[in-house]
């Protein structure tokens, strides 16, 4: 008898792409990591979807989206262009699909609202890769702020910072507003910043103001409209207040994502470029934790696929976050999942930060959902 190794004990799930590049090859890899058919994938041109189908490994090319949604992928995963997002959504959800979009979910509020509306009105999954918050010491730094460990929370200090359009000739379809939207760098990393941030301790920030700066007017010969870096002061629930900077110009920084927390009894620091360590910091003395299943925090185990010193990184952060939402397809409730919701929230800073660096003032930024 032959066993079907597809079947995820939900039923086989089918899952759709759209897009062929980078982030296509991270999100097939998670899904079949996750037990799915790589079933389809559509791209801007016939060619292209042929062409990506073959070398990511995708059972079937379609011709365009609306021969992918003619078909039966259960989720359609978005891995196209900033400006694209909210059209391509709203197709897939009004198709009845469940789906999993990039981030930015969408380059305006308004947009990333209104698909939040119809996947909550179509009673969809709709998630966003938020992907740290599936690093196994996240969930383990989260869980012990949870728990009180660090006391109440009184300053941070996070970053996320990048080199990859540190020289003038570094060019990219997210330095143009047309496909990118009127924000780069925040949108694009900052939101994922701000995201952790939230999740981690817990607390949603209240308040922010913010500084950004566009260093080269001109990239690849075109005129460029959004920011390199932005510089953000921010004000939590609890009131804790605290520094933000995002970067993708700070030369030596690859995927510097860093989480500094500082409470009343000590002090928590996450590195996303060396995401199996955690660091405690102590008046009296500091550790670096390790990650390990056997000492995780409760419900933290449950991100460790791997034992202690076999190193888990990025890519397993994807597919634990894949695997979520795919469960959330089966009708689970996984702990975090990163949905529509989320990236409403990522659009409300977004804009928030574009606001406060025009007016030089603080914005409030209450948050639209819980
Ligand atoms: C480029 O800045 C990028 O690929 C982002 O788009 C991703 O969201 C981030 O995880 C890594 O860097």
């Amino acid at each position: 008898m032959t066993t079907d190794v597809t079947d995820t004990g939900v039923g086989t799930i089918r899952s759709g792409f759209l897009g062929g590049g980078f982030m296509a090859q991270v999100h097939s890899r998670a899904a079949r990591a996750a037990g799915a058919r790589v079933a389809v994938l559509a791209s801007s041109t016939a060619e292209r979807a042929a062409r990506a189908a073959r070398e990511l490994g995708v059972e079937t090319a379609a011709a365009d989206l609306d021969e992918l949604l003619s078909g039966d992928a259960d989720i359609v995963h978005i891995c196209t262009p900033n400006s694209t997002h909210a059209d391509l959504a709203g197709r897939v959800l009004a198709a009845g699909k469940h789906v999993i979009c990039e981030k930015p979910l969408a380059t305006t509020l308004a947009d990333a609202r209104a698909l939040a509306a119809a996947a909550t009105a179509a009673g969809l999954v709709a998630a966003v890769p938020f992907v740290y918050r599936y690093h196994p010491m996240v969930r383990e730094a989260r869980a012990r702020i949870a728990a009180g460990e660090i006391g109440a929370l009184l300053t941070v200090d996070c970053g996320y910072l990048q080199d990859w359009m540190l020289l003038p000739e570094d060019d990219d379809w997210r330095a143009t507003s047309a496909e990118g939207g009127p924000s780069r760098a925040f949108a694009d990393i900052g939101s994922h910043l701000c995201d952790l941030l939230e999740f981690v301790t817990g607390e949603r920030i209240l308040r922010l103001t913010a500084r950004t700066r566009r260093v080269y007017e001109e990239r690849g010969g075109r005129a460029v409209a959004n920011e390199d870096a932005v510089s953000l002061l921010v004000e939590l629930e609890s009131g804790a207040i605290g520094t933000l900077l995002v970067s993708q110009m700070a030369a030596g920084r690859k995927n510097a994502l860093t989480l500094e927390l500082h409470g009343a009894h000590s002090s928590i620091r996450f590195d996303q470029e060396r995401p199996e360590e955690l660091w405690i910091g102590g008046r009296e003395s500091s550790r670096q934790l390790l990650r390990d299943p056997a000492t995780a925090a409760p419900g933290v185990a449950r991100f460790s696929r791997v034992p202690v010193g076999h190193a888990q990184g990025y890519q397993d952060a994807f597919n634990a976050f894949v695997a979520d939402a795919y469960a959330a397809v089966a009708g689970e409730v996984p702990d975090g999942l990163p949905t529509f919701v989320d990236g409403v929230r990522a659009a409300q800073l977004t804009e928030a930060v574009l606001q406060a660096a025009a007016d030089e003032r603080w914005i409030d930024v209450t948050p639209e959902h819980g």
